[in-house]
């Protein structure tokens, strides 16, 4: 593992207080931050931040000295970053494994400025869900450095999961689940899906909507196979905007059917951009979700020719144009999108368990879907959104950790800066360089956005009032908490919620 230092400054220092004074000037304050130019999702204001047992307790001018102090002057301080969509070791079909762990997709999570994941436990077709969150359970704990909480794939809607299971777990803090419309082991028919939205309405909780038509993908699968076309740029062509935008379509149908919220995840372009801006003319509550991929990739990255390279950027829905980058910029400002997540999906290029499975370059069919993020999601739209003048930093807040922390009922305590707030924060630092993926802490051997400038990453990550980054990395592994979801408060209070 390497530590970068893109932005490292010597913030940190003890307090030069003597032991008489501590109890009055240090009783309560383990740690405070001065001078910060604090960004909520609604206000940007300088104060210090007092924190202590983890929380912040304190936010005002000329707080009484803390055991620790950061001088934070002439920074900006916003909440540690919610990740609402990441990947961490879910299970695979071998060969295939994912890169990182909850050891290093928290690890790389932290160093990027993201304090909170919510990664998946997916149930298999035959799998009791339970056993699927027990499992994913055991992977995580032990080994995470951030707190995190799960979202549930629901592959198989048995009368037991759906009458049982669902609404005992939903319960129980997982208050959001994924449901996908495409891949041949997860995928549910409409009835299914009908049925699945149901428990959401009647307990409250959040259902995502992976959304591309399967048959459609399987047919032009099908014809660019046989026309020999296999490199990974036809993935591109396997999967056109059409594709997302019927399914999106299909998936807001099935919810206003139901009457029940729905969130699109990873929105990736104009047409199903426009079924939602349809759908919300509507007075439907239909939510979405975009990613980094959607606004710095595009098709081009997939190969311009039979390069097998450009498996690298293989994620689904697939990159698109520069036209849809606008598209899904303007999204971001204008509140067509709720959330900004990473979807980090990690395989290794050079990998027998990666892109490359079992030492192969396979069809575009057979390449493992999804691309690194987690590190680069905030450090990209802080730098390219917020410094480049196209975003509000309050709306960088908004779309990267206080929505996020909203949507899944994790807030106040995730996804803002207030008193009773977890002390999850980072520390802003502002200069140019030019990323390299040798200077990133996940488990993968690329990054898809390698050689990109940046023009600021964070000078320190503090979760719960300790610092986990500071141009190094200060592991806390297994010290990441579960997190037992609240109800979504996109979703209506369920029924029997
Ligand atoms: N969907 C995801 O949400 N992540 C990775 C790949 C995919 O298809
Ligand atoms: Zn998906
Ligand atoms: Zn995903």
């Amino acid at each position: 593992m390497s530590t970068c230092k893109p932005a490292c400054l010597p913030l940190i220092h003890k307090t030069n207080f003597q032991a008489g004074r501590l109890q009055v000037a240090a009783s309560a304050l383990e740690l405070v931050i001065r001078n910060a130019r604090v960004a909520t999702a609604s206000d940007t204001f300088v104060a210090d931040i007092g924190i202590a047992g983890g929380r912040i307790v304190q936010l005002g001018m000329n707080l009484a000295a803390g055991s620790r102090e950061i001088d934070a002057a002439g920074r900006v301080v916003t909440p540690g970053g919610v990740d609402a969509h990441c990947h961490f070791d879910q299970p695979m079909a071998p060969p295939l494994r994912m890169a990182d762990d909850f050891d290093s997709g928290t690890r790389a999570a932290a160093c990027g400025g993201t304090t909170t994941v919510i990664p998946f436990a997916a149930q298999e077709k035959g799998q009791s869900l339970r056993a699927a969150v027990d499992d994913y359970h055991g992977r995580a704990e032990g080994k995470a450095h951030v707190d995190y909480a799960f979202h549930l794939i629901v592959s198989d809607p048995t009368p037991k999961v759906l009458e049982e299971e669902l609404p005992a777990l939903i319960a129980e803090g997982y208050t959001s689940f994924k449901i996908y419309m495409t891949y041949e082991d997860l995928k549910l028919d409409d009835g299914q899906i009908l049925d699945v939205l149901s428990v959401a309405r009647e307990y409250g909780a959040m259902a995502m909507v992976h959304a591309e038509n399967a048959d459609c993908i399987e047919w032009l699968t099908k014809r660019l196979e046989a026309a020999g076309r296999t490199a990974p740029r036809f993935h591109a062509h396997a999967r056109p905007l059409l594709v997302e935008r019927e399914a999106t379509h299909r998936a807001i149908t099935l919810a206003e059917l139901v009457d029940v919220p729905v969130l699109i995840v990873h929105v990736s372009g104009r047409e199903a951009v426009e079924q939602i801006r349809w759908a919300r003319s509507r007075g439907l509550k239909v939510y979405a979700e975009t990613c980094p991929q959607y606004l710095f990739l595009t098709a081009a990255d997939l190969g311009l020719d039979d390069n097998y390279q450009g498996a690298k950027c293989v994620c689904s829905p697939p990159p698109r144009d520069k036209a849809n980058q606008q598209v899904i910029w303007d999204g971001l400002n204008d509140g067509l999108f709720t959330l900004f997540s990473s979807d980090h999906a990690p395989f290794r290029y050079d990998a027998p368990e990666g892109k490359k499975p079992a030492g192969e370059e396979v069809s575009f069919r057979h390449i493992p879907n999804g691309i690194p993020g987690v590190e680069t999601r905030m450090p990209l739209l802080y730098s390219e959104g917020v410094l480049a003048g196209r975003m509000t930093l309050n709306r960088f807040v908004e779309l990267t950790a206080t929505n996020p922390a909203k949507a899944y009922g994790l807030h106040p305590r995730k996804g803002t800066i207030a008193i009773g707030s977890d002390a999850d924060l980072v520390i802003w630092g502002e200069r140019e360089f030019v990323l390299r993926n040798a200077d990133l802490h996940h488990a993968v051997d690329y990054t898809p956005y390698e050689g990109q400038t940046l023009r600021a990453w964070p000078a320190i990550t503090l979760i719960g009032g300790t610092v986990v980054w500071d141009g190094e990395f200060h592991p806390r592994r297994g010290r990441g908490r579960f997190l037992r979801c609240g109800k979504p408060s996109l979703a209506p209070h369920g029924a029997r919620g």
